[in-house]
């Protein structure tokens, strides 16, 4: 069973971190109605959903993604890169428990779940504004004990490493060769099209890829996609692997 760790979107969401995107009015009614969709597609992909409770007082805590990492053996939460953030990661850890051993990145450590691309035994942490070295250093010390092999990467340009490359299949990836080198993966690559820099993230659940409306051109790359409308948390800088975290029970 596949389960999707969700929470809904905060009515503080307008006071949200921003880095690369200018702020803009998010409408907390439509970015609600869009999120419920976002989770009736991995629904329909198969996923069982877990909704964590609202936590109106966090205005990215929808962006569960940056809260945990989880492999098949364990769960890693992390201690977000934006201070505003580190509150948010207590009631993800509680939700993991019933499901993994958890355990946690720790002070001068700081890591974003948005950082951490998983491509079978290889595991990519982005260096970024978000992930420092000590982050890293912590996710490769646990996961390595498991045979994982973990591989940094600097991410300059997006927020996180996942803003600029995702997994499309088992042996593909989506990538904007502008913020990271194709050369970094040795499987099939597909790049995003030009004129749509923000179309990297895309979110394979099962056999499902959920890409958004928004960037028509590099979905039609892709073959079948399944598309949701993420305009408003776009708004807040979210893309579609930030609004869960997907894992096998
Ligand atoms: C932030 O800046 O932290 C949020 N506004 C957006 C986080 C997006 N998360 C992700 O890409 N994993």
């Amino acid at each position: 069973m596949l389960i999707a760790l969700t929470r809904e979107v905060p009515s503080s969401i307008n006071a949200c971190e921003l880095t690369h995107v200018a702020r803009t009015p998010i409408d907390v009614a439509a970015a609600r109605a869009q999120h419920a969709a976002y989770e009736a597609a991995l629904q329909e992909a198969g996923c069982t959903l877990r909704r964590l409770p609202a936590a109106d007082d966090l205005p990215d805590s929808v962006f569960v993604e940056d809260a945990a990492v989880v492999v098949d053996e364990l769960a890693v939460v992390t201690r977000p890169g934006a201070a505003s953030r580190r509150a948010e990661t207590s009631s993800v850890a509680e939700a993991l428990r019933a499901h993994r051993d958890v355990v946690a990145i720790e002070e001068p450590g700081t890591l974003d779940g948005g950082d951490v691309l998983q491509l079978g035994e290889t595991i990519f942490v982005g260096l970024s504004a978000r992930t420092n070295a000590e982050g890293a250093r912590q996710l490769a010390g646990f996961l390595e004990a498991y045979g994982y092999v973990v591989k940094t990467v600097a991410v300059e340009g997006a927020l996180h490493l996942k803003t600029a490359v995702t997994r499309v299949r088992r042996d593909a990836v989506l990538l904007n060769p502008q913020w990271i080198d194709r050369a970094l993966f040795d499987c099939d690559v597909i790049e995003v099209d030009p004129e749509e820099p923000f179309a990297a993230n895309v979110l394979l659940a099962g056999e499902t890829l959920l890409c958004s409306t928004a960037y028509p051109k590099t979905n039609a790359r892709l073959g079948a996609v399944t598309t949701v409308d993420a305009s408003e948390l776009a708004k807040a800088e979210g893309g579609l692997t930030c609004c869960s975290i997907l894992f096998s029970v």
